[in-house]
């Protein structure tokens, strides 16, 4: 880090319930829309990767949740952003689609044949060994 500057961060949330992880469906850019993702959005200025999480949730599904480890390695995207995924632990609340076409919940089998974003495919290995536990 020798420009003082750091890569502006994207979280995503891996939220998993009775062996099945929460999935949501982009409605934006066009060229991602009707894609699934892992729930989440960028890190604002001021706040901590664990409270954009926080944060994000509660705007995108309406859900309070604890933020917990990260999931598998950091994925670059263009524009010196970064995505990172972390655990999520839902606490309050039942996840609805505000600012997704549609939710879902998926098994690893499942996670296997839905139309993922292509960034959030990097972590397919360790969300399988997730869902297994
Ligand atoms: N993004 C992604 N996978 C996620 C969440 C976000 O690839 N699970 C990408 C999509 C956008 C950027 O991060 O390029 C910012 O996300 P958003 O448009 O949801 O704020």
């Amino acid at each position: 880090m020798t420009t003082g500057t750091r890569d502006r961060e994207v979280v995503a949330a891996a939220v998993i319930r009775d062996g099945r992880l929460l999935l949501a469906q982009r409605t934006r850019p066009p060229e991602l829309a009707g894609l699934w993702e892992l729930p989440g959005g960028k890190v604002e200025p001021g706040e901590t990767p664990a409270d954009a999480v926080h944060r994000e949730l509660l705007e995108e599904l309406g859900v309070e949740v604890a933020v917990g480890e990260r999931v598998g390695a950091d994925v670059p995207l263009r524009d010196g952003l970064v995505l990172r995924a972390y655990r999520a632990e839902l606490l309050r609340g039942t996840p609805r689609a505000l600012d997704h076409a549609a939710l879902c919940w998926v098994d690893a089998r499942e996670l296997h044949e839905i139309a993922l974003v292509d960034n959030d495919r990097d972590w397919l290995p360790d969300l399988v060994r997730l869902l297994g536990e």
